[in-house]
């Protein structure tokens, strides 16, 4: 497959996007490149839900602690599940990362494609999510801070683009920020569990370094249809130095 790209990308990421690897079509998982940028624990083979690094309750009030419990036990866990049993149909994938996986899902079997496309994907979102949050939130300084502000106008003017993009999202779906291929920083949203390493899927490729979840599974419990209510909570538990981090491994990627 010679995939081409779009004018919409090409005007989203520039120029300079061609040049990215993640662009330059589907040869083989080999070409992807390591991703490996959250963990994704497997035992044997089979991937694991990964624990949250803190208690159900610790989002609280933002997010509540019930939410939290089936969010994380029940949705969560039956992505990781589906996910194993697609896989199991298929060994001659082996212990493929799940990022190399879900950025080349065109070299994934056919009968297996749709579960790692759909269940890979909400594995891969929910374990960056858990990830880019924490209890009282963190500070966001230093060089992402920097790179926000340059790229978006200010802090306050990237929360609105993202909280918008989380906003407009219609039905299911996520808000992300990405490292794009030529080391810029954009907003996007996909449906579903789609996610920006979707290459030849989403538009908006590159590495997620903040991902907000905005199934209703997410907030209907405390927030009901104030989709609006739940994004504004949620900015309070943001792990900024978590995603400070991401945004320095992405560009080294
Ligand atoms: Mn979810």
């Amino acid at each position: 497959m010679n995939r081409k790209v779009t004018r919409r990308q090409f005007l989203a990421f520039g120029g300079a996007a061609l040049a990215g690897a993640a662009l330059t079509g589907s040869r083989g998982f080999a070409d992807v490149g390591p991703r490996a940028l959250i963990p994704l624990p497997r035992e044997g083979g089979q991937f694991v839900l990964p624990p949250l690094p803190y208690a159900f309750d610790e989002l609280e009030p933002h997010l509540d602690t019930q939410t939290m419990q089936i969010h994380h036990g029940k949705h969560h866990a039956a992505y990781v599940k589906n996910l194993n049993e697609a896989l199991a149909k298929e060994p001659t994938l082996g212990n493929q990362p799940l990022e190399s996986l879900l950025g080349n899902l065109a070299a994934v079997s056919e009968t297996i494609r749709a579960t790692v496309r759909n269940h890979g994907g909400g594995h891969y979102n929910h374990a960056l999510f858990w990830e880019v949050m924490r209890p009282g939130g963190s500070t966001l300084t230093g060089p992402l801070a920097a790179a926000i502000t340059a790229s978006f106008g200010s802090v306050e003017k990237f929360k609105e683009q993202f909280s918008r993009a989380a906003m407009t999202r219609f039905g299911s779906g996520w808000a992300w920020l990405v490292v794009t291929p030529s080391r810029t920083l954009a907003v996007a949203s996909t449906p579903n569990q789609d996610n920006p390493l979707m290459t030849g899927v989403v538009e908006a490729i590159g590495t997620p370094i903040l991902g907000l979840d905005v199934w209703e599974h997410a907030y209907y419990l405390k927030f009901q249809n104030r989709r609006a209510d739940y994004i504004d909570a949620w900015w309070n538990v943001v792990h900024w130095d978590k995603v400070a981090e991401l945004y320095q491994a992405a560009l080294r990627l």
